[in-house]
Formats: C-alpha cells, structure tokens, sequence
C-alpha cells in the first residue's frame, strides 16, 4: 500500500457525552478534513457529529427489543452492523473506542467476513474499560482475547498503558497516543456567556464532567464548601448526567448561591471561554480530557494527582496538584488561584502553549494515520 493513500475508515463509539465519544467523534471529523472516508457505526449519532460533511457517513445499529431476552444484546447487531459496513465499503480500518463491547463486536464482525474484506482492526482503550471492567471476572478474559486479536491496541496515556499490563495481563504492543482538543470558535463573546450565567466579577470556577463515581461530586463540593470568601466564585458544572441526586449537598452545604448547574451542554466552548479555573477531585482518571479543554482556552486547572493526570498537567507550571481526598488542600490550591491574578495567567499561558505543543489535532491525528498505515507494511 502507498505510504500517503487515503483509507476508508470505520469508528464506533459511545455516541452520548462523555471524553471517549468526543475524541473518536473528533478524529472522525479531523480524518474527513485530511481526504479520508469515514464510517461511524453506533446506536446513535454521535452528538458532536456534524450533518452533510463530505467523506462523513454515519450507520446507525438497530437493536430490537426481544420479550425473550431479559436483557437487550448490543453486541451481537453492533458486529453484523459492522461486518456490513466493511463488506459494504471495503473498509480499510476499524478503529474502535473503549474495549466493551466495541472490541470484541469488532473481533466477531472480522469472522463473518472473507479474508480480503476483513479490516485491520484498532483499539483504543480510555480508562475504565481497563481500571473498572478489566478487574470484573465477567469482562476482563473478553477483554484480553479482544486485544490480543486486535492488529494494534492504543492507549490515552502512559498510565494507562502500564495499567492494561498490570490489570488485564495484555503483553503485546500498546501505542501511547495522548487525547487532543482544538478550541472551537464561541458562538457567544465571554462577556455574553457570563452575563447569560449571572457571573460577575466573581472567578468562575468550571468542572466538566459525566458526574460518574469516580469524579468524586462529594469532593468537589465540599472542596467549593471551604474556599473563602464564599463571594470571590461561582462553580459551575456542566453535567453530562442528572445533577440531582448531589442537589442535597449543594443545600446541606449552603452552597446554593455559588453553583450553576447545566446539564448536557453542547456548546462547551462557550462555557469554556467564559471559565477562569478548571477544578477536578477525581479519584481516578486515565487522562482527563476536560482538563485539556481547560488548557486549551488558556486556563489553569486545580486537580487530584491520580492516574494519567500529571501526563496532562505539570504542576505550577501548567496548573495545581494536590493529593487525592484532601478537599483542605483542594481549596486552599483554587484560593491561591482565585487571589494570585499573576500566578493564574502565567500558568494559564504555560496551559494554552503546551496543550498547543503536545495535545492539539495536528500533533495527534498524524500518529493515529501513521498506525493506520503501519497496518498495510509488511
Ligand atoms: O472510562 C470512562 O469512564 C469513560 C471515558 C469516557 O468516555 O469519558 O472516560 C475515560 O476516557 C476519557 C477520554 O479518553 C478520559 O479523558 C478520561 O480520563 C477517562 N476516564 C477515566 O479514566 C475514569
């Protein structure tokens, strides 16, 4: 195969908000930009997944509801869909994100196909799928024998990588390819957005999140419940899930005049442009790509030093870590940024220059083509 021919590339994905629906919606959409011919296979279109775009074409699964099946099957129409597609439009690749059950619908969908129209198959993992599911006696075995069929396995960070080998006990070669976020253009100035938010003079603190367990909303609140004075923010979440069950905590904390809460926000950008802070307590995270975001729009972040975050950021030079479960810490590290306009900027900067330099499409899509294209070699 010639090193530069364009591929015809097939993604599946979890389609609702969340980082690993964002990063393969948006290769997609960076790989249709560079002259390749992209297939989403999934329940649903992606959300971030724009309408009439050349060389972008989505393929939608059905899933019927059998009375004799307590519990609806994805997995088995997810690999007919995806044989289809590849038989259908002589797919090149199938790159799929988050192993369960994209990976093993991928390895079932190549044994329906002849030889010559089975694709190359790619799996990137994201976090959970390893951290979470590869320690379940029920997933983890699917879960090796996925990745050791798949042609080439990826991971979104350092950690991850080492945790996929520790956890599952997969021993072939895992390719490091870091997540990336170019900042979009706003549809809203930021003086807009934070009039629309009722944020004045106050810095605005933003956490972006699917509120899962692991995010650690406990945290994040009590953390908020100590930076003093209680007038210098606002916080506010953008909830990829119900804020409801946490609205306890905002009353039993008296929070109620420092949170904003929006729920499945599309325009992050906007929102993105209007923050000051980002703050994540989380207990465990593979990368976390809203950081990046953050960084992307030149503001520094507050975080736990848990799992694949110091990848993203350098502490004081991008933004704070702080141990994890430690909300004293946590709001003494947001005061400093709230007090020290200075320090903020500055580690803003360094933020916006190094998600630039290390994290953007053009330093990231490349290596994914350059592994599509390792496939063909050979
Ligand atoms: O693994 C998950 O819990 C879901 C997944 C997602 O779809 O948002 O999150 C993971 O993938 C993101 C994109 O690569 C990373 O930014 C998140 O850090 C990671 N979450 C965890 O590791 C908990």
């Amino acid at each position: 195969m010639n090193a530069e021919r364009l591929l015809k590339i097939g993604i599946t994905c979890y389609p609702s908000i969340g980082g690993s629906g964002v990063i393969a919606t948006t290769l997609g959409k960076e790989l249709a930009q560079r002259g390749h011919e992209v297939h989403f296979i999934s329940y649903e279109r992606p959300f971030r997944l724009p309408t009439n775009t050349p060389r972008i074409h989505f393929h939608p699964v059905a899933i019927n509801d059998y009375g004799l099946f307590k519990y609806p099957d994805y997995t088995l129409p997810l690999s007919v869909k995806m044989a289809e597609v590849s038989r259908n439009h002589q797919l090149d690749i199938l790159h799929v994100h988050y192993a369960v059950p994209h990976a093993t619908a991928a390895i079932l969908s190549r044994c329906m196909l002849l030889p010559e129209q089975q694709p190359k198959i790619v799996t990137t993992l994201h976090g959970t799928d390893t951290t979470l599911l590869g320690r379940d006696p029920g997933y983890g075995p699917a879960i090796l024998h996925a990745l050791t069929q798949s042609d080439a396995v990826t991971t979104v960070s350092d950690y991850l990588k080492i945790e996929t080998r520790r956890v599952i006990g997969f021993e072939g070669p895992i390719e490091v390819i870091h997540n990336f976020y170019d900042p979009g253009s706003p549809s809203r100035s930021r003086a807009e957005m934070r009039r629309e938010l009722g944020v004045g003079d106050e810095v605005m603190i933003l956490h972006s999140s699917n509120l899962r367990p692991t995010k650690r909303i406990d945290l994040l609140l009590e953390t908020v419940a100590r930076i003093r004075p209680r007038q210098s923010f606002k916080l506010v979440i953008l909830a990829g899930g119900s804020f409801e069950p946490f609205s306890d905590d905002v009353h039993r904390l008296g929070l109620e005049d420092n949170i904003i809460v929006r729920e499945s926000v599309f325009d992050m950008d906007d929102y993105l442009q209007a923050a000051d802070i980002g703050l994540i307590t989380s207990e465990n995270e593979s990368f976390c790509l809203s950081i990046l975001e953050a960084m992307s729009f030149g503001h520094p972040s507050v975080a736990t030093r848990v799992g694949g975050i110091p990848e993203v950021v350098k502490d004081g030079v991008t933004g704070l870590l702080v141990p994890f479960g430690d909300p004293d810490q946590l709001a003494r590290a947001v005061e400093k940024l709230i007090q020290n306009v200075t320090l903020r900027e500055v580690l803003g900067l360094s933020a916006k220059s190094q998600a630039q330099e290390k994290f953007s499409a053009d330093v990231i899509v490349p290596r994914y083509e350059k592994l599509y294209r390792a496939q063909f070699t050979n």
